[in-house]
């Protein structure tokens, strides 16, 4: 198939789950053309099946804010007619799913018919797109399109219950790649990080508020009242500052660090002990995930669909958004029994099989067949 890809190109979320699909879709023969404003952040090898069109655009004085939407409309319906669509697959509702319908519409009167699908990644629904400044564009965009997919059971729920929406909701998982993310003995890469071998903890996320990164830093304070530890933070973004200044004045800044931006996180992940992601919500959470694909098991919030990953009691432990203690005890309680970490290491490896790349994709793969020969189906 010669499919089109419009994402994000950052580092997170739905611009990684975009990319590592385009280009395992590359890997199995399938022509496929990204759109995005940069190349994406994870697109950094040659692929002979892979090509990358740039939405560029031409700035005028008139515009205080440069109409972006536009210029990706103009972008798919070039791609689309000059390399030939078969379909093109948007990655977050806003402003996606507006620009791909509007090609659409375009490419019509040229006598082209371009499917297109959405997927929905969570704040696109849960917190941006129900927003009253887009929920109209959003609704209408999602019902225009020729099928919809959401990353979690939750979020198509929130969808239905956001969204005066009726149309098919097909839920496909998001995957991991396991032989990117995997256990290693780096013992020597852990010695520098924790030359005393303390535990070490990982948090990884965009650092927006929805992360609530400050109660990863009440939840370690509280681990380390009890025993010493080392929080690795991975990401930037909105909060990093707050969460800074929370650390100083926790005085407790020489046993965390902040990395920023990282482009090898599986390799930090594979020597952590245990990951913690307190998110406010989350449709999905891929961190979490790739976590547990390191066989590193998680302590989380119970938001969204966190808890179709991190299964409470097996893989990790599940607590109410906010309750740093809860977490805190249910951390220690890993950390203070080996038998107990080792078996829920183990736990979280193979809940990670479930989201194997190899078992995921062949889903979307049908899903594009089904929406190629027009079985897309109302609810
Ligand atoms: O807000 C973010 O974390 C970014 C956002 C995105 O779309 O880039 O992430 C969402 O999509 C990810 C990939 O499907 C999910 O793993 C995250 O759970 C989801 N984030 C939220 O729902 C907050």
């Amino acid at each position: 198939m010669r499919i089109g890809i419009v994402c994000y190109p950052t580092f997170g979320g739905s611009g990684v789950v975009a990319t590592e699909l385009g280009k395992a879709l590359a890997d199995k023969g399938h022509q496929i053309h990204f759109i995005s404003y940069k190349q994406p952040a994870r697109l950094n090898q040659f692929h002979e099946n892979i090509t990358f069109h740039d939405v560029s655009f031409t700035n005028y004085p008139l515009f205080e804010f440069p109409p972006y939407e536009t210029a990706l409309a103009s972008k798919i319906v070039d791609t689309a007619k000059f390399s030939n669509l078969d379909l093109v697959h948007v990655h977050y509702a806003i402003p996606h799913a507006t620009s791909a319908f509007l090609a659409k519409s375009i490419l019509k009167t040229h006598g082209i018919h371009l499917p297109v699908i959405t997927t929905l990644h969570g704040t696109d629904i849960t917190l941006v797109g129900k927003d009253s400044t887009y929920t109209p564009v959003v609704t209408f965009s999602i019902m225009q399109s020729d099928g919809v997919t959401a990353v979690s059971e939750s979020l198509k729920q929130d969808t239905y219950n956001n969204f005066n929406i009726d149309k098919s909701i097909e839920v496909i998982p998001n995957f991991i790649d396991l032989e990117a993310f995997q256990k290693h003995d780096k013992s020597h890469f852990k010695k520098a990080i924790a030359p005393n071998g303390e535990p070490i903890i990982i948090h990884t996320s965009n650092f927006r508020k929805v992360k609530r990164v400050e109660d990863v830093i009440l939840v370690f304070k509280n681990i380390v009242s009890e025993m010493p530890a080392k929080l690795l933070l991975i990401g930037d973004g909105p909060e990093r500052k707050n969460a800074e200044r929370l650390c100083r004045k926790l005085e407790n800044c020489e046993s965390i660090r902040f990395l920023g931006k990282q482009d090898a996180v599986g390799e930090l992940l594979a020597v952590a002990d245990l990951f913690i992601l307190p998110s406010e919500s989350e449709s999905f959470g891929l961190a979490a995930l790739e976590a547990m694909a390191c066989e590193v098991p998680v302590i989380s919030s119970n938001a969204g669909g966190i808890p179709e990953i991190n299964i409470h009691g097996e893989t990790g432990f599940l607590s109410n958004v906010g309750d740093v203690d809860d977490m805190a005890k249910n951390a220690l309680t890993l950390l203070k029994d080996k038998t107990l970490k080792q078996q829920f290491n183990k736990n979280a490896l193979k809940q990670a099989h479930q989201f194997d790349i190899n078992a995921i994709l062949p889903k979307y793969e049908q899903f594009y067949e089904s929406i190629l020969e027009g079985n897309s189906a109302l609810v």
